[in-house]
């Protein structure tokens, strides 16, 4: 059966798993071709709604982490050492930024990378919106799953902290990457917040999903929530209007995958996160913080390390099973384990 899947994504987590799915599913034409076979004789499709709470203006580009992360991933082009940007990158542009004073100085914006946002911004600037960049960036890349947007507005992370210049304490904001980047989140953090919305009088001063993500989310078959960071970018995709209705009412199947495996996040800085939101780190925990669909939830399904076997939520089917995304191949085991927990 031609089984449609949408999957929720940040960056790293997001991208390889996104590998599981192209493994499991197949590679899905995008951005399509005029060719494209129609619905009927269409093969699976795989669709990643794409966490835009990363995305910063810096040196006068538009930087859209979690999509690139994503494309270049699925395209061939990241550094698997770092988990962003590319291989083979130089960093002349960032170090000339450096000498002229120019900030920020401590985010690596690199040579190759650079490309990326000065085609994105030049299209931005056309009137083009985000959707329609990442589908024409994708042509070269042919991620082999269609990437969309969450939302085409601003819909930045900013964080609350202790200002580090200031002796008294004093709070400020900062764009999310300061806090990731610059101060590696370490420093003291009160909260995170989304800064930015729509000008158009619907949902003014709140961004709003796309079209496309939330057919992506109402048409599949089954959603995934991609083990990435359940804050500030599965937290960041659900905090974009219309994003949680379309999850509790669509007839796909939702199943969460555990960022978090015995107690400790695999990489990046999930467990920062979630104490900064009074959540425990554990699967249990962030089961519980998406919640189940019969209840106020948006989750049907919640795979869990076999680590944390025995983690029993209310209303939700949980299974065990390894959870390392060693390889697409490992991923896909994991796709499979999710498909049969919701029986599909
Ligand atoms: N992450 C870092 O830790 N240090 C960096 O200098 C850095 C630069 C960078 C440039 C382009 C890009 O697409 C991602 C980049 N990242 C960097 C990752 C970025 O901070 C992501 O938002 C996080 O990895 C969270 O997904």
């Amino acid at each position: 059966m031609v089984v449609k899947v949408t999957v929720l994504v940040g960056g790293v987590g997001g991208a390889r798993f996104l590998e599981g799915a192209r493994e499991r599913f197949g590679a899905t034409e995008f951005p399509e071709r005029e060719d494209t076979p129609s619905e009927g004789a269409r093969e699976n499709s795989v669709t990643a709604v794409v966490n835009v709470g990363d995305d910063a203006w810096m040196h006068g580009v538009r930087i859209c982490p979690d999509l690139d992360t994503c494309m270049y991933t699925l395209g061939g082009g990241i550094d698997t050492e770092r988990g962003w940007g590319h291989r083979n990158e130089t960093w002349n542009a960032k170090e000339e930024l450096a000498k002229y004073g120019a900030d920020p100085d401590w985010f690596g914006l690199g040579d190759r990378d650079l490309a990326t946002h000065l085609i994105r911004t030049q299209m931005l600037s056309s009137g083009f919106p985000l959707t329609d960049v990442t589908a024409a960036l994708c042509n070269r890349w042919r991620p082999g799953v269609r990437l969309v947007p969450v939302t085409d507005m601003r819909h930045e992370t900013h964080v609350v902290i202790a200002d580090p210049e200031s002796g008294d304490g004093a709070k400020k904001a900062v764009h999310f990457q300061e806090w990731w980047v610059r101060y590696r989140a370490d420093v003291e953090t009160f909260g995170f917040a989304q800064v930015g919305g729509g000008t158009d009088g619907a949902g003014a001063g709140k961004a709003q999903a796309t079209r496309a993500a939330l057919a992506a989310i109402e048409d599949a078959d089954v959603v995934f929530l991609a083990p990435s960071n359940p804050v500030v970018s599965i937290g960041a995709i659900l905090s974009v209007g219309g994003v949680r209705a379309a999850l509790r009412t669509t007839k796909a199947k939702v199943v969460g995958v555990s960022p978090v495996i015995g107690g400790a996040p695999l990489r990046g800085m999930a467990d920062r996160c979630l104490e900064v939101l009074g959540v425990e780190t554990s699967a249990r925990a962030i089961g519980e913080h998406f919640g189940a669909r019969s209840g106020n939830g948006i989750l049907d399904g919640w795979l869990v390390a076999e680590e944390d076997a025995g983690v029993a939520i209310d209303g939700l089917d949980v299974a065990a099973v390894p959870l390392l995304m060693s390889s697409p191949q490992a991923t896909a085991a994991m796709i499979d384990a999710g498909l049969e927990l919701v029986g599909l």
